[in-house]
């Protein structure tokens, strides 16, 4: 074997490992409030680089194609069986390399090629699996979509009833990427019940949420729940389907395998079944709390220098801005911020504008902010600085507030230090 082979890759591979660097020294040095990112601890990060990565693996725990996979066996019944006590349910599959692989699994499981959807517009909060045209669920699937009120910014449950008694639809579908309400999944249930719609959700951004016993669980509700294992609840990247019951297992093991996905991303998995140990743990519970505090900090802080939220506030760990009322685009915002090194998203809000540049809404999100340690006093010091940064935009103070915003994030990340 080579001494190559064996060396790190600072040693092997500059360009690589000098992107490497600069993206750790990034993460360390900028603030991010990006409501679908988070920081792993370092046992998730040991898993994700792990030997297991060379295993091949497909089936599932007992039952493989390939040989010489007891130990990812002892990972994967890991990760299935914490999934099921942390979610109180009977069934979990933890392959799906991401959740949009998750939800078309459950598609694939659940509906045929034509057959009708309805779920949250993704200017209202939804997302691109939920049946968007230029997704593959949107191009076999006849999708349609309810939104939100102009008004409140929630979902109207009578409209959304009336909606699926006119669409029929085989499948109805709530969550997404930037709803920051809770649902009442109690009421979309009998919605889809009267309809005889399967009722499926998508809890990737708030699962961690549920995990730590802080927001409603929709397991109870629905026939099926996908989620992503990388957002708030805080691992690597990845997709789960949970189910209350065992009616679908069958047809769920095979349209995650060989339905929708080949082999399984075997190093993941590991980190996965970390990540997911680390979630039944009380602490984890203690920072689901912070997450709603820091938030609603962040929400106050915002409104409190009249800068409009969409809904008003935020139940989760997303809070979503409308720049309409300072004629600003979000991307002239995440832009301006970055500056500040503090990093966010355009994000479209309901009724906004069609082209991405024009969209109004910037997403800002606590989790990854809140792993660091930071609390009310830092978001209630966000708050205030990105206010005063969206205020000052394209005056003659622009660069002036952004300097000095720039050095209070300077002076916060050096207090909260990522890894060691
Ligand atoms: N759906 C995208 C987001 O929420 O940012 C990626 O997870």
């Amino acid at each position: 074997m080579s001494v190559y082979f064996d060396a790190p890759v600072s040693a092997t591979d500059s360009l690589i490992a000098e992107a490497l660097q600069n993206e750790k020294a990034r993460q360390q040095n900028q603030i991010e409030l990006i409501a679908s990112e988070n920081i792993v601890s370092r046992a998730v990060l040991d898993a994700l680089g792990h030997e297991m990565t060379n295993k091949t693996l497909e089936g599932y725990p007992g039952a493989r194609f390939h040989g010489g996979g007891r130990y990812v066996d002892v990972v994967e019944q890991a990760a299935i069986d914490r999934a099921k006590e942390l979610f109180n349910c009977a069934y979990a599959n933890v392959q799906p390399h991401s959740g949009s692989q998750a939800n078309l699994a459950v598609f694939f499981t659940l509906l045929k090629p034509g057959d009708r959807v309805l779920s949250l517009d993704l200017a209202a909060g939804g997302h691109l699996s939920h049946g968007l045209g230029a997704n593959l669920s949107g191009r076999w699937f006849e999708a349609h979509h309810y939104g939100v009120e102009r008004e409140t910014g929630q979902i109207d449950y009578n409209k959304l009833e009336d909606l699926a008694l006119e669409i029929r639809p085989q499948l109805l579908i709530t969550g997404g990427s930037a709803y920051p309400r809770e649902i009442d999944f109690e009421r979309m249930a009998m919605i889809a019940q009267k309809v005889e719609a399967l009722f499926h959700v998508d809890m990737a951004h708030f699962a961690g949420l549920v995990a730590g016993g802080v927001h409603p669980s929709p397991i109870p509700h629905a026939d099926l729940v996908t989620c992503t294992t990388t957002k708030t609840l805080r691992g690597p990247r990845g997709g789960i389907i949970l189910s209350k019951s065992v009616d679908y297992e069958k047809q769920l093991q095979a349209a995650v395998f060989p339905g929708v996905q080949g082999s399984i991303h075997t190093q993941v998995l590991a980190a996965k079944a970390v990540c997911l140990g680390e979630a039944l743990q009380p602490e984890f519970k203690a920072y689901t709390r912070q997450i709603k505090n820091n938030a609603h900090t962040l929400a106050e802080t915002l409104l409190g220098n009249g800068i409009d939220l969409v809904s008003g506030g935020t139940d989760t760990h997303i809070v979503l801005l409308d720049l309409s009322a300072q004629k600003k685009t979000g991307q002239a915002i995440e832009r301006l911020l970055e500056r500040a090194d503090i990093t966010s998203n355009k994000n479209p809000i309901p009724f906004d504008r069609k082209r991405p540049v024009d969209w109004v809404g910037l997403r800002l999100g606590v989790s990854a902010a809140t792993t660091r340690g930071m609390k009310e006093t830092e978001f209630s010091e966000l708050g205030q600085m990105i206010s005063k940064m969206i205020l000052a935009a394209g005056t003659e103070e622009e660069e002036s507030v952004i300097q000095k915003s720039k050095k209070q994030v300077a002076s916060i990340c050096l207090r909260f230090p990522i890894y060691s």
